[in-house]
């Protein structure tokens, strides 16, 4: 039985949670609240990858735990990983009660870590609050569950569909407050697709930048502090070495061609690259895909132009498509949001809207293929 104190408390540690969006990856972000006759006595999150689970920073800042009910945003951990099973943690620290979200979709935890409380006499409660902490991780939830992360589209586009003029100039469309809006989702990705048209047209930089993500110091400080890979589309290898992508701000992958050989200058350079095979008209992205599981990636950002965020969404690659609708109208001449060559009523895409707000004088969108 849990009562609505309960849910407070989870409720908070839901919060704590929060603060390791940006830097826990590729572990969950997860919060603790540790708490004694109704009295708060410690609080954690997970701290960036190798470093304490949330548990664990509860626990030492608690300092003694004995006879203390904790709520954890996700199912304990049972195992031996780059830190030691949480579990056995709360255990040895004499917590009586342990109230959880969800389960861990990690199969090596997958229960075991509720086992192990249950089996030590501490009570156990699993489920309060867990559509909310499932939202919280949907990357990594995927990962467990699917082997492939969250993939998710931002487009940026004018009320009449149109993401960037017939020459291709496309800066900017949207207002400050939504490109400080894709900073953090930037900064909570593991990784950002493009394709080299969008590196030859706009020289972006695919970076998180700590001024520009609109935190509070602390927070944009933590955030800052790793940057995703930036995975480009380069299939003839045509990215130009002084492009900004391979400024080593940040690491970059250039995703090629078997059969297209680098330039001296690129290996001299030092550039990552992954040889991928043909798959239809262009690379094979559910290769590209599989490398950046293998790499922990549990949110994947894809920001290109039409053609690669159409293909994938051709592929069923999508799993979100993140719309940010300026209030301008860009003309009949200008590029539309995605190239998908469609004739017929019957093979439209649908879409189901999941959430619609106004960020600065914009619109974001958020829908996922129906
Ligand atoms: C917890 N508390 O705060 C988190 C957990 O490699 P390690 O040792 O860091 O373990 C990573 C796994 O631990 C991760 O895949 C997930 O199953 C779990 N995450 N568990 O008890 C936490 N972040
Ligand atoms: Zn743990």
């Amino acid at each position: 039985m849990t009562t609505e104190f309960d849910t407070r408390m989870m409720s908070r540690a839901l919060r704590l949670a929060r603060k390791g969006r940006y830097s826990a990856m590729p572990n969950p972000h997860v919060g603790c609240v540790l708490v004694r006759d109704g009295e708060i006595v410690g609080e954690g999150f997970t701290q960036p990858a190798g470093g304490n689970h949330a548990e664990i920073q509860a626990l030492e800042a608690a300092g003694n735990a004995q006879g203390t009910t904790a709520y954890v945003t996700l199912e304990p951990c049972s195992h031996q990983g780059k830190t030691g099973p949480c579990a056995d943690a709360l255990i040895a620290a004499g917590v009586s009660r342990v109230v959880v979200a969800m389960q861990d979709p990690n199969p090596i935890v997958g229960g075991n870590g509720l086992e192990k409380l249950l089996a030590a006499g501490v009570e156990v409660e699993c489920g309060l609050l867990q559509a909310e902490a499932e939202a919280m991780i949907p990357g990594f939830i995927a990962r467990m569950r699917t082997g492939r992360g969250r993939v998710r589209a931002k487009l940026a586009m004018s009320v009449d569909g149109r993401t960037a003029m017939a020459s291709g100039e496309s800066q900017w469309i949207t207002g400050p407050e939504a490109r400080a809006d894709v900073q953090r989702l930037r900064a909570m990705s593991c990784a950002i697709v493009t394709g080299v048209g969008t590196v030859l047209g706009d020289d972006c930089s695919l970076t998180v930048r700590e001024q520009a993500l609109n935190l509070p110091p602390a927070e944009a400080a933590l955030a800052a502090r790793r940057q995703p890979l930036r995975v480009v589309l380069d299939s003839q290898l045509r990215t130009p070495p002084g492009a900004k992508v391979l400024d080593g701000s940040a690491p970059t992958l250039l995703c090629h061609d078997t059969q297209v050989e680098p330039t001296a200058e690129l290996i001299a350079a030092g550039v990552d690259r992954l040889p991928l095979d043909r798959a239809g008209s262009g690379l094979d992205l559910l290769a590209m895909l599989d490398f950046l599981t293998a790499r922990q990636s549990n949110e994947i950002l894809v920001e290109s132009g039409p053609h690669l965020a159409g293909a994938m969404l051709q592929l069923g690659l999508l799993d979100e498509l993140i719309i940010y609708m300026a209030p301008t109208l860009m003309g009949s001449s200008a590029m539309p949001l995605l190239q998908l060559p469609l004739d017929r009523m019957a093979q439209k895409v649908p879409l189901l809207i999941e959430d619609i707000r106004a960020v600065g004088r914009d619109w974001r969108i958020t829908a996922v293929p129906g």
